[in-house]
């Protein structure tokens, strides 16, 4: 087992929050397909020890765009009522693609960044848990899309330049210690996607379940996916089995809480 830390300590910025802990936050991101049940995972984990902190997907952005604040008053009323760019790209994604990979990959770094509310101020050992990461934005969606002809040539280069000059500003504060791969059959994902009933996503057909599958695979288990990000290839992954429900499931529930203590313990 190695003692040295995967990711470099970030460098001195005075009110990084990172800077004010003699203990470094670790960062695990949980990766997976559409309903898995990351969220319901991120709950546990959550409810599990005041030395962690989950950062959901900002999924509710995505479904209501709209500005707060001040700006908010200048805008029309069609303005107001946002935008939802989730169900838009379902409908058209030759159209939408773009603008929801864009705007996903922006708001997931933001969401991530801003996160550190003090929770893990007082913590022994701070644990910061993501749902999902900018590589799963990039490598695993924004990718099948361009695979699928949904973003041509430009908008996949500008998309991947953009990606690339995100990760350069804020890797500091976004890169990760390790992974969590919840895997699940793609059956059994549009299983609970249609009982989780998220309205945006009721057509989703089980082919596009299967292609976001086996781009998990390739990436966190035959370990065959190529990213930019040399970094990744040695951040460790521990892949739990989710085919059998854990929600309401308490020993499955506590097996993998245990499961995620050992793998913190050898990061
Ligand atoms: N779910 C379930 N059993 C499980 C885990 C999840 O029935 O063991 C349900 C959960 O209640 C939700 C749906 O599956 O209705 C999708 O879960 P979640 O939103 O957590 O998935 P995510 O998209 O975040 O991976
Ligand atoms: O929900 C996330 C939803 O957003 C799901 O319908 C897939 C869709 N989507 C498309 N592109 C992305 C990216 N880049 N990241 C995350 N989600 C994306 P969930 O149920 O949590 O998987
Ligand atoms: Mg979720």
């Amino acid at each position: 087992m190695s003692l040295t830390p995967k990711r470099p300590s970030p460098d001195s910025i005075d009110d990084s929050m990172e800077k004010r802990h003699e203990k470094r936050i670790r960062r695990i991101s949980i990766e997976g397909n559409i309903a898995a049940g990351k969220s319901t995972f991120l709950r546990l984990l959550d409810q599990e020890s005041g030395d962690w902190e989950v950062v959901p997907e900002p999924i509710a952005r995505w479904c209501n765009v709209q500005t707060k604040g001040s700006d908010f008053e200048e805008l029309t009323t069609s303005q107001r009522s946002g935008g939802n760019v989730l169900q838009m790209m379902y409908e058209k994604p030759e159209r939408w693609a773009y603008t929801f990979q864009s705007y996903a990959c922006i708001s997931r770094v933001r969401a991530q960044i801003t996160s550190a509310n003090g929770k893990l101020r007082e913590a022994e050992n701070p644990v910061q848990f993501f749902e999902r990461s900018i590589y799963s934005d990039r490598y695993i969606f924004a990718a099948n899309l361009y695979e699928s002809e949904c973003l041509n040539e430009t908008e996949w280069s500008i998309y991947q330049d953009c990606h690339g000059w995100l990760h350069s500003q804020f890797g500091k504060h976004i890169e990760l210690d390790g992974i969590i791969y919840l895997r699940a059959a793609p059956e059994k994902c549009l299983q609970r996607l249609h009982l989780r009933g998220r309205e945006e996503e009721q057509d989703i057909p089980l082919e596009y379940l299967e292609k976001l599958h086996f781009k998990h695979e390739s990436w966190l288990r035959h370990k065959t996916m190529r990213t930019d990000f040399e970094y990744l290839n040695d951040v460790p992954v521990l892949t739990i089995d989710i085919n059998e429900d854990f929600k309401g499931n308490n020993s499955k529930s506590a097996d993998m809480i245990e499961k995620v203590k050992e793998f913190l313990s050898t990061l």
